[in-house]
């Protein structure tokens, strides 16, 4: 089956182009002027923009955290992908502390194989370290697995600096990337501490006990930690100014370090916590938190200026009644927010169409460097010949406002209720079928499939 989208402008992250698209058997035929296909079905795209399917590189589908289980499974989850115009997620897995990487593949592979709307691959946390997990590394790399995860923070899954170093230093070796949460595990426990002997217990305590220097502090340790392992490094979720000079002087050393933001702190901010209602504030909790408004600017200039290359979600949702146990203890909220639905048109309606970023700039945060970054590209993130048939249709003259109640992800609820869209996602093509209309997604069974990965090429 063929299908022709005519009369469009493809982005890459080089620029804008007048082009028509050919489809065929799930791959892109062809890019160009004015062309034609015989017992092709012809899609008149005139006046819209055509991106690469939106690539979101960091998920919490299915995930065992704070006593309970995210809301988006990766039937739902993925789902919300779908209508976002996500067309391939990388998920966490996750084993705990004890188990084998290849358990914690396998689980991962029992919850999202045949359940997933979009395509998916996933990253291996890194929750332990011993010979025997140095061992199986070889095995996650045959698997497709090229990307690891490991935690400053967070008892449950951090590591020691001396592990960080030598997990990092067998990453290297192998030819793979690692992306770290940089938080301060001990000074943030101090912190929390003190606000439970004031009584101070509601979610205006989140932000205070987790502030942007100790993000910075985290990052900067964890930049010299990769330094003396010679190690590429990926910081995710950066939220603030500190943070980013830290990468920039790890940069100036002749580091490779590559950064990752997410919309919840290019566009919301702490004050949302300090609401004296706690639903309203508790719904906001994640971890790094919302920082101060002054800082997204920082960010919108660092995606500018391509100091930050991703834009991904850290998307962990979870319902109003989950989030509300932790009235009464703030340390006991679950953290995360809902994104992956929202990300695509977020960072066009205020970034692009607010003149912050670049529509290529956008193109390559969303698709074109994760492809890269995570072993994807050229068969992901590029409308080119031979590339997956992933394509977001975005009609920039359309708008729309965010509402939970139009959303198909299971948390209930939008971070970014009332949010006025500048244009929005007319289509969704994965692997060359349309799966996504005017917000309806299209397939009613998972049609989604496991992509395993290479090495990165950014
Ligand atoms: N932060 C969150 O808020 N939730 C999931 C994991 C993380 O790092
Ligand atoms: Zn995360």
């Amino acid at each position: 089956m063929r299908t022709l989208l005519k009369g469009g402008s493809v982005v890459s992250g080089r620029g804008v182009q007048r082009a028509d698209v050919l489809i065929d058997g799930g791959k892109i035929a062809q890019v160009g002027r004015r062309l034609s296909a015989v017992g092709a079905s012809v899609v008149d795209v005139t006046g819209m923009l055509l991106f690469p399917g939106f690539i979101d590189a960091h998920t919490h589908f299915d995930l065992d955290v704070c006593n309970t289980t995210t809301a988006d499974d990766f039937t739902s989850g993925s789902r919300a992908a779908i209508r976002g115009g996500t067309t391939t997620v990388i998920d966490f897995a996750c084993p705990n502390k004890g188990e084998t990487l290849q358990y914690g593949l396998d689980l991962w592979h029992k919850k999202a194989d045949g359940r997933t709307f979009c395509d998916y691959g996933f990253h291996m946390t890194i929750d332990d370290w011993s010979p025997a997990i140095e061992a199986e590394l070889p095995a996650m790399f045959a698997a497709g697995i090229s990307s690891f995860k490991m935690y400053l923070t967070y008892p449950a899954m951090m590591i020691g600096d001396g592990a960080v170093y030598s997990a990092l230093k067998a990453i290297r070796r192998l030819g793979g990337v690692c992306g770290v949460h940089c938080e301060n595990a001990g000074v943030i426990d101090a912190m929390i501490a003190e606000k439970k002997t004031a009584g101070e217990l509601s979610p205006a305590s989140h932000p205070r006990t987790r502030p942007a220097c100790l993000e910075a502090e985290a990052v900067g340790r964890l930049l010299r930690i990769a330094q003396a392992a010679d190690c590429p490094v990926i910081i995710v979720h950066l939220t603030n100014h500190q943070a980013l000079d830290e990468v920039e002087a790890a940069r100036k050393r002749g580091q490779k370090v590559y950064v990752e933001t997410c919309p919840q702190y290019l566009l919301l901010d702490e004050s949302l916590y300090f609401n004296p209602d706690y639903s309203a504030a508790a719904r906001y909790v994640c971890a790094p938190p919302l920082r101060e408004r002054a800082e997204q600017e920082y960010l919108w200039r660092g995606l500018k200026r391509g100091l930050i290359q991703t834009v991904s979600t850290d998307h962990c949702s979870f319902t109003l009644e989950q989030k509300d146990a932790g009235r009464g203890d703030f340390t006991k909220i679950p953290g995360g927010l809902p994104g992956v639905e929202t990300r695509g048109e977020l960072l066009y309606s205020y970034g692009v169409a607010r003149r912050k970023i670049a529509l290529p700039t956008m193109c390559q945060v969303l698709s074109e460097n994760p492809a890269r970054l995570y072993g994807l590209y050229p068969r992901k993130g590029a409308i080119r010949k031979g590339s997956d048939a992933d394509i977001v249709v975005y009609d920039p003259g359309a708008s729309h406002i965010i509402r939970a109640e139009d959303c198909v992800g299971a948390a209930g609820y939008n971070p970014y209720e009332g949010f006025v869209t500048a244009g929005g996602i007319a289509q969704v093509y994965l692997r060359g079928r349309l799966v996504s209309e005017l917000g309806r997604v299209l397939d009613t069974e998972p049609q989604g499939v496991y992509i395993p990965r290479g090495k990165n090429s950014l």
